[in-house]
């Protein structure tokens, strides 16, 4: 497929209600959104960078700006098989995996609706369904906190998980389980804690957790692996993990029993399969994480989902929990058993309503190969 042209466009997307994390709350989404014209067809990517370079250093205008300079570049007016050629042409520049996935992820999109199969069969996947968790925020109240389990909970989701940070853990997560003992929760501190704090977090043990999702800094598996030997439960490492190198080294050295796999913080879907295909191998499961993303990202998470080794409930729900109206047809739903059901259609098996992305639009480009 040659690669015509590729459009870079930021929508704006208020959030249903405020996510806090232990770096920060956010009301709304800005997004940028990719598209790859191929051979006349169009495929759709999400960049999940934030709005700030908080989660990782990669924040929406540094997505735009390496985009429109080095990764378009790179790919327009080239002749390529399949996405999965598209991680080489970008090598040269390092990092911006954000950025880039969303470039390769549009081109796999592409490449789906192009030979007319569904984009999880392009992907390796064989799941007629996949299991469904939820991501809670940190509340302005513990009694706010447990409202929002009551809901999730009664809906089916599979497994409950809490952000933590120092003054948000250990009170909260002893009034959660007092109140249900039974469900499968877990914890995400997104890097809140340091190695001298190991007795308060082996407190969180009492909790049967299924995990403890990045508790130390973002960049580091070495004091994971210092921590993991001191904790009864499971490390599971999101920002740590940026590719299969470091899957590798997490598993290896024992900073970890779990990942998360995030599409976006991982380069592309080439990278997530090879993390995937890493940890099958060592028998270390997988689940696909979630960054508040708009239908088009889900669609992609969903997609990849249904790959063998992701054995736990993902950060992957359903669109009216983030969104008044999302950029997808139909909307993501979940069941009240907890699950997706996969569409058999070609490329994700959603529409993308081009008409509510035009009025979300705040700013477009359209870059092309002669105008190199
Ligand atoms: O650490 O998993 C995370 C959202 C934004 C940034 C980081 C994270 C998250 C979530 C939300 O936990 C997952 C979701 O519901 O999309
Ligand atoms: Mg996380």
């Amino acid at each position: 497929m040659k690669i015509e042209a590729i459009t870079i466009r930021e929508i704006r997307m208020p959030l249903v209600h405020f996510f806090e994390t232990s770096f920060g709350r956010i009301y709304n989404r800005r997004i940028l959104l990719v598209t790859a014209q191929c051979d006349g067809v169009n495929g759709w990517g999400e960049c999940v960078a934030g709005e700030d370079p908080f989660y990782s250093s990669e924040w929406i205008e540094t997505a735009w700006a390496t985009i429109k300079a080095y990764l378009a570049p790179a790919i327009l007016g080239r002749e390529l098989a399949s996405g999965r050629d598209c991680p080489a042409l970008m090598a040269r520049m390092r990092g911006h995996r954000m950025a880039k996935a969303a470039i390769e992820n549009a081109l796999w999109d592409a490449e789906a609706r192009q030979k007319n199969v569904p984009l999880w069969k392009l992907l390796g996947g064989f799941r007629r369904e996949i299991q469904c968790g939820v991501s809670i925020g940190i509340q302005d109240s513990i009694e706010h906190l447990l409202d929002k389990i009551d809901v999730e909970a009664a809906a089916g989701y599979q497994r409950i998980k809490l952000k933590v940070k120092p003054g948000w853990d250990v009170k909260v997560l002893e009034r959660v389980r007092a109140r249900w003992s039974e469900i499968v929760l877990s914890c995400d501190a997104n890097s809140a804690y340091t190695l001298d704090q190991v007795e308060h977090l082996r407190e969180f043990d009492q909790f049967n957790l299924l995990m403890i999702e990045q508790p130390l800094w973002n960049d580091d598996i070495y004091y994971h692996a210092r921590l993991q030997r001191e904790l009864r439960s499971s490390i599971c490492l999101d920002e740590s993990i940026r590719h299969a190198r470091d899957a590798a080294a997490a598993v290896e050295t024992g900073a970890c029993r779990i990942i998360n796999v995030k599409v976006g913080r991982v380069g592309g879907f080439t990278e997530a399969r090879k993390i995937h295909d890493a940890c099958l191998r060592n028998n270390i499961p997988v689940w696909c994480g979630g960054m508040l993303e708009s239908g088009i990202g889900r669609a992609h998470n969903i997609a990849l989902s249904t790959l063998e080794n992701f054995r736990l409930p993902g950060d992957v729900s359903a669109s009216k929990r983030y969104w008044k109206e999302d950029i997808i047809e139909p909307e993501v739903e979940v069941t009240s058993q907890g699950t997706i059901g996969i569409r058999d259609n070609a490329g994700t098996g959603y529409r993308v309503r081009e008409e509510l992305i035009e009025k979300l639009t705040a700013r477009q480009e359209t870059l092309r190969a002669d105008s190199k």
